[in-house]
């Protein structure tokens, strides 16, 4: 590693220069959390390296296969900042690590596998087991996009998790990917056909979360979300945890506390299992980057469930508010522990701290409307195959994907603002944030924004898709009248990519930026095969699009 970097890191849109994050993380993440977590990824795959040779033989260890998604989360942007619960989980990996290696013999073990120091030595181990330890640019590159999309798996297989629902071959895909990572003779075609597997399996670790949500919460539907707040304290609940947000719902039922979404908590007001929950008021804020001011004054205590969080500056007046829980962590919040034995996690410290807050400000008024997920959406099915074959819909535009806060988003905003009227916006995932609160209107009844929900119900989208498909008796999904103009930021929406390229989807124009880690080479590879763009001006693009 270069001596004068402190630390590496290009994983997310942000990364600074579009090159990566080298002094400190743009993020807020320092080069000790930086590296921290380098290590923690290290431990991560020698783990997988082990469980994998044990799954051959029919003996792969549930534990692995937990700690395996469970660190790969607690490394995605934004998702944790406490140096101390990462150094935790790197002394619990390295235990369960030799353990595994007890049972397994390997012939030419990685460094992954060998390397078994004490704390003392974490920190030089961390500054060589990086992002830079491949030297050659394109392996970089292309094993970071593995690695960066199994992190976004990783996240959504967990959710799964927690509500019971689990996969070994999805398990033992994940893990064979960072095995596969591990090798430094793997060639450029093995790593290539390993990116569009881990898409592949994107699209099983989504649909997989789908059939959890929706068994346990219900289908999501039609619901109109009020943005104002009410007259109780309350709490405000934000990541994309369902299973959380459940037994927070329970544990405040009766007891004077409300409970708000925000940012990627949403669109759990869509489901019906959850809506019917009155203290669950509404939605306060915008986009996870907005938090600052937003947290400021909702008066009450924040429950961050995953990312993503955004570490409060020396004046914030709510520091002392924020809790996390599962994969998330910050320095001075307080962390509500796991479930032990299937027993709820327990809420009570923040419910009564939130008895001593006040009400939230009123920030906002009225409300928006989401819930289209694919039942919903092929619900309206015939409504919307009329609006398409009688030409009052021209064409879909597939917006899903990250907000961001670089200015540069504002493209979005400016993009559905000019997008002709008989346009329809497909959504999900924190980009919405850029036009669901405009006044798009309608098609015959049709909103013109269909919000399916989190970024993991882009798999929504490509239900719905490939439903039009079948309808319009197409050959190709490619043939459908949908355009795909997505948002990224963080490597969940790495995963989503992968997915939609595994489905055949082409052309998919991404941005603001492409990512800092693709490198020329791999970038071409993405443009010859699956016509991938960046995007130009609105006007320029539009133009483009409609032509
Ligand atoms: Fe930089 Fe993004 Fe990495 Fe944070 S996650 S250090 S902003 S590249
Ligand atoms: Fe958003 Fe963090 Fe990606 Fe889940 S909440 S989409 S950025």
């Amino acid at each position: 590693m270069n001596k004068i970097m402190s630390m590496f890191c290009f994983q997310c849109q942000e990364a600074s220069k579009g090159i990566g994050c080298t002094l400190s993380g743009v993020c807020g993440k320092t080069p000790e959390v930086a590296n921290i977590q380098d290590l923690l990824l290290f431990v991560v795959r020698g783990i997988s390296v082990y469980n994998q040779e044990l799954r051959k033989a029919g003996n792969a260890s549930p534990e692995a296969d937990k700690f395996v998604f469970d660190g790969l989360f607690m490394t995605i942007t934004n998702a944790n900042f406490d140096k101390q619960a990462i150094i935790n989980k790197i002394k619990a990996g390295l235990a369960l690590k030799n353990e595994l290696g007890k049972k397994v013999t390997l012939p030419n073990p990685p460094d992954e596998c060998t390397w078994n120091g004490d704390e003392s030595e974490f920190e030089t181990k961390a500054a060589t087991v990086g992002v830079l330890r491949n030297s050659d640019e394109d392996i970089r590159s292309l094993k970071e996009l593995v690695h960066y999309g199994i992190k976004g798996m990783a996240a959504y297989v967990e959710h799964a998790w927690n509500l019971n629902n689990e996969n070994p071959e999805i398990f033992g895909f994940m893990q064979h990917a960072l095995a596969e990572i591990t090798r430094n003779d793997i060639t450029i075609d093995e790593l290539i056909s390993l990116t569009l597997e881990t898409g592949k399996y994107g699209v099983s670790a989504m649909a997989q979360l789908d059939a959890a949500n929706t068994s346990h919460y219900g289908n999501p539907e039609l619901s109109e979300v009020n943005i104002g707040v009410g007259k109780n304290p309350g709490i405000l609940i934000s990541g994309h945890d369902l299973k959380d947000l459940e037994e927070l719902l329970q544990q405040t039922e009766g007891t004077g506390v409300d409970v708000y979404t925000h940012s990627e908590m949403l669109p759990a007001h869509y489901y019906p299992q959850l809506k019917k929950h009155k203290h669950l008021v509404g939605n306060y804020g915008n986009a996870w980057w907005r938090q600052k001011e937003e947290f400021e004054t909702f008066n009450g205590p924040i429950l961050f469930t995953t990312n993503c969080i955004v570490p409060p500056t020396k004046n914030a007046t709510y520091t002392d508010r924020i809790y996390t829980t599962g994969a998330s962590g910050l320095e001075g919040a307080t962390h509500i522990p796991a479930r032990v034995n299937g027993e709820p996690k327990d809420f009570s410290a923040i419910i009564e701290h939130a008895k001593k807050c006040l009400p939230p400000t009123q920030i906002e008024s009225g409300k928006i409307v989401g819930g289209f997920a694919h039942a919903q959406v092929l619900a309206l099915a015939d409504k919307v195959v009329d609006a398409v074959k009688g030409g009052a819909i021209s064409k879909f535009f597939v917006m899903a994907g990250c907000d961001g806060r670089m200015k540069s988003r504002n493209y979005y905003t400016e993009f559905a603002e000019k997008l002709p009227k008989d346009t329809v916006i497909l959504t999900a995932g924190c980009a919405k944030y850029r036009y669901n609160k405009l006044p798009l209107g309608d098609i015959n009844g049709i909103p013109r924004v269909l919000d399916a929900g989190q970024c993991n119900d882009s798999y929504s989208l490509a239900v719905i898709a490939l439903k039009l498909k079948e309808v319009f008796g197409l050959e190709d999904i490619n043939d459908l009248p949908i355009i795909y103009n997505i948002a990224w930021y963080e490597q969940k929406a790495v995963i989503v990519l992968l997915a939609l390229l595994s489905l055949g989807v082409k052309k998919i124009h991404l941005g603001p930026t492409l990512p800092a880690f693709l490198s020329p080479n791999v970038t071409k590879v993405l443009v010859d095969n699956f016509g991938i763009g960046g995007i130009s001006t609105v006007d320029e693009d539009i133009a483009a699009f409609l032509a």
